[in-house]
């Protein structure tokens, strides 16, 4: 797998008038310093190199980031606005369009009021767009009703850090503690394809002495390089891990001295664990009863250890309670606030730390305030110039929004760096919802399946167009220089939202002359808050090599690790929570026997936009597959790459069959990477989680049918050689 990593190679060609623009990948929270190789003359990026001495990745990149500036010029790139007339998507000035836009939000809102227009973002935003994002949401429209793809991603784990840590900060040490761990226990996170370049830190851990156990229902490339990998029944990791909780508890390998000074609510959670005996849990997970025990050893006494958990358990209707029930291990073995010791919730898009911080989510103001709090209000009112009461309270949370949409609460809807339409669980629902509405509104670089539904589109801008902070999943605050102009006529983000703000009477509120300057602003707001920026400048970033927050001062270094002496609420102790094992939604039955679970290639990016544009990348996957072990395959007579239809109560969609042994017998696993009637959403199963609001993206219940009808398969194989698929 580390052969597939790029290694630094200096290639900049100074004597042809070449320059290098130092930047961040625009992929995932690892967030690889690389540097833009561009032609003087024409601006135009001829190649990427890994910047070698940031520490983040210490100069390698993965393939989906050596390539990541290709589809930024792709002959499909927007570049002028489009605005429906007549049923068709037609080329209109930027005058005609901003102006459009700005009636039709003014008449929706007059007639149904400000919550009828709804705005939804995205986690690639930077922090300044992310900030200005919720800023013209709450200012500029009014309206209380925006949230973004993040709750989608983040908002299990973070719902569940903030209850009990007080604070959400994805990862709470640097990558650098990963070699002092000596157990490192991967909980439902495929870190080789989804972080490639964080995978020589885990090998660095193992040539340390460190033991690493993964828990996943697949062998994934992340499993394949553990002691032990356990393949869970998907859906039940709570009851894991209170079984392995239960053995530290009755073998005391638990830290009492610290659950005593730093924590609250032990005994509750040692009583909700004390029946799940190893042999009950083993009937619960399908985790042999010798492997829980021996995790708990491995755990307990362990000198150092690390908890890495992602979406396999937070994307869940339980996600939340899935975490909690992580996090009770963590405080109970007292391994966390010290050096190779502590918990990540391993964030996924390349800004998902950051989009989460600054108010870009329905219950949420900059620096991590809340709406609902009177004090957070007043703070960000008097930073925006405006009167507390003029701020809206909180809105609803991502699918809600499309739910309200399908009932007539919503009439308008404002996409930033977003493809919904796609991304959502029960997508025919959501495109159902959104074909609903009075006006659809998607800034986008690209023609995507939400784009396609808008009244009208805006041509917005690239990552190596637009210069900006991001917060990788460590917490670093790190900056990205624009390489390039926006083509043709497409415009920065951040501009297309000043100059609606100024078409609808808010100009004074949204007068920037660059990013920094937004940053300034936001660096006010967050002060005081828990994402406390106000420490963080472009020029201390840069010297630095990325500031982690809280920063609270200039003369403040950053915080790399967290929770050393106290954790973030108020009375500074820990809170364990109690956490009950709950099966999933939807069970499997006679009609729909398996389970249906969802997640990434290595080579493609979310609903793949980007890099299904890249040719060296989609050359490699051109189309989506079900996985599938061979005794499943034998019992539905299928085969190896026969095309099979999956059907689930929400929908079916057809795949061609992957058989593989790295897959439980009663599970199939489907890559989320392709739209239309590729996407695999076209089956989830969108049960929210009561706290979180997070869909059950990992978990319902499907059958598999057999395609009988020949003219069907090769119809489908000759579009799959193309690489169109089907
Ligand atoms: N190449 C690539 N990298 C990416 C992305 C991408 O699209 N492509 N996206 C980025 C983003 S936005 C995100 S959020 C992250 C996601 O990163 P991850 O969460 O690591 O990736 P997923 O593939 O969604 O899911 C991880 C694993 O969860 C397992 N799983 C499913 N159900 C269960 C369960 O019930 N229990 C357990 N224990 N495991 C389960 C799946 O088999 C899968 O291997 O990746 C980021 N990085
Ligand atoms: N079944 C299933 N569904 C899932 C998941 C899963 O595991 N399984 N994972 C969920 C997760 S974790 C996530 S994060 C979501 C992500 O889902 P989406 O939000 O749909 O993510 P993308 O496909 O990255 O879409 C981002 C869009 O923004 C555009 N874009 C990127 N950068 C910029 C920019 O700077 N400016 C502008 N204007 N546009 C930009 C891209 O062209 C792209 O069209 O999907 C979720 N959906
Ligand atoms: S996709 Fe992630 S690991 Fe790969 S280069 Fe980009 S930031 Fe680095
Ligand atoms: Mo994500």
């Amino acid at each position: 797998m580390e052969k597939l990593l790029y290694e630094y190679q200096s290639r900049i060609d100074h004597a042809n008038s070449e320059t290098g623009v130092s930047s961040h990948c625009c992929f995932c929270s690892m967030q690889c310093a690389i540097e833009l190789r561009v032609e003087t003359a024409s601006s135009r990026i001829s190649g990427i190199q890994p910047i070698k001495d940031f520490p983040v990745a210490s100069g390698k990149a993965c393939p989906k980031g050596i390539v990541a500036h290709e589809h930024a010029r792709h002959r499909e790139r927007l570049t002028m606005p489009l605005l429906r007339k007549g049923g068709e998507l037609t080329m209109v000035s930027w005058e005609e369009a901003l102006s459009a836009v700005a009636d039709r939000i003014r008449t929706i809102q007059q007639r149904y009021g400000s919550d009828a227009f709804a705005v939804f973002g995205g986690g690639s935003l930077t922090n300044e767009k992310a900030y200005l994002l919720g800023k013209f949401a709450r200012v500029a429209l009014r309206t209380k009703n925006i949230d973004y793809n993040g709750r989608y991603c983040m908002s299990s784990a973070a719902t569940a850090m903030n209850k009990v840590f007080g604070v959400d900060r994805g990862m709470t040490v640097p990558l650098s503690d990963i070699p002092l761990a000596k157990l490192i226990l991967i909980v439902g996170a495929n870190i080789a394809d989804c972080q490639p370049t964080m995978l020589p830190y885990l090998r660095q851990a193992q040539k340390n002495g460190a033991k690493i156990v993964v828990v996943d229902p697949r062998k994934t490339t992340t499993a394949k390089m553990a002691d032990l990998h356990v393949a869970i029944k998907p859906g039940t990791d709570s009851a894991l891990m209170n079984g392995i909780l239960h053995v530290m508890v009755e073998e005391d390998l638990i830290d009492s001295s610290f659950i005593a000074e730093r924590t609250v609510g032990f005994e509750e959670v040692a009583d909700a664990v004390r029946s799940y005996t190893p042999a009950k849990t083993a009937q619960l997970t399908d985790v042999p009863a010798e492997d829980i025990v021996q995790i708990a050893r491995w755990y307990g006494t362990a000198e150092t250890a690390l908890l890495l958990t992602a979406r396999g358990i937070e994307q869940q209707a339980r996600g939340v309670n899935n975490v909690i029930s992580c996090l009770n291990l963590v405080l109970a073995s007292g391994k966390i606030g010290k050096p190779g010791c502590g918990y990540g919730a391993v964030t996924g898009q390349g800004n998902g730390q950051g989009g989460r911080e600054h108010g870009q989510k329905a219950d949420q103001l900059p620096g991590y305030r809340l709406i609902e709090n009177p004090e957070d209000r007043a703070y960000i009112a008097s930073v925006w110039g405006i009167d507390e009461c003029e701020l809206p309270g909180k809105g609803k949370s991502a699918y809600e929004l499309f739910e309200d949409m399908a009932k007539g609460e919503i009439k308008g809807l404002f996409v930033l760096a977003s493809n919904p339409v796609t991304s959502s669980p029960n997508s025919s629902f959501v495109k159902k919802a959104v074909a609903g509405l009075d006006t659809l509104v998607v800034v986008d670089l690209f023609l995507t399946e939400t784009a396609k539904m808008a009244d009208i589109v805006l041509p917005g801008s690239a990552w190596t167009e637009d210069e900006g902070t991001m917060t990788n999943l460590e917490g670093r605050v790190i900056v990205r220089r624009a390489a390039q102009k926006p083509p043709g006529q497409a415009r920065l983000d951040w501009r297309i939202l000043a100059d609606l703000a100024k078409l609808l009477g808010k100009e004074r509120f949204f007068s920037y002359d660059s990013t920094e300057d937004i940053f300034e602003e936001l660096r006010l707001a967050s002060a005081g808050g828990k994402a406390d920026y106000s420490g963080i400048t472009y020029s201390k970033i840069e010297q630095q090599r990325g500031v982690f927050w809280p920063c609270p001062s200039d003369d403040h270094p950053g915080t790399e690790r967290m929770f050393t002496e106290r954790f973030a609420h108020s009375h500074g102790k820990a809170v364990f929570y109690p956490v009950q094992f709950e099966p999933p939604k939807e069970m499997p039955d006679e009609e729909y026997p398996y389970t249906l679970t969802t997640g990434r290639l290595m080579i493609h990016y979310l609903t793949g936009v980007q890099t299904r544009r890249t040719v060296l990348l989609n050359s490699r996957q051109p189309a989506p597959y079900v996985e599938m072990h061979p005794q499943t395959a034998a019992a539905s007579q299928v085969e190896d790459g026969e095309r099979v239809e999956l059907v689930t109560r929400r929908g079916s969609a057809k795949f061609k069959v992957k058989v593989t042994t790295a897959i439980r017998p009663d599970t199939l696993f489907v890559p989320m990477h392709w739209e239309e009637e590729q996407s695999v959403n076209l089956l989830t199963l969108a049960e929210l989680d009561p706290e979180s609001r997070m869909p059950e993206f990992k978990l319902c219940a499907v059958s598999i049918k057999k395609i009988n009808s020949k003219a069907e398969g090769e119809r489908t194989h000759e579009l799959e050689k193309i690489g169109l698929g089907r």
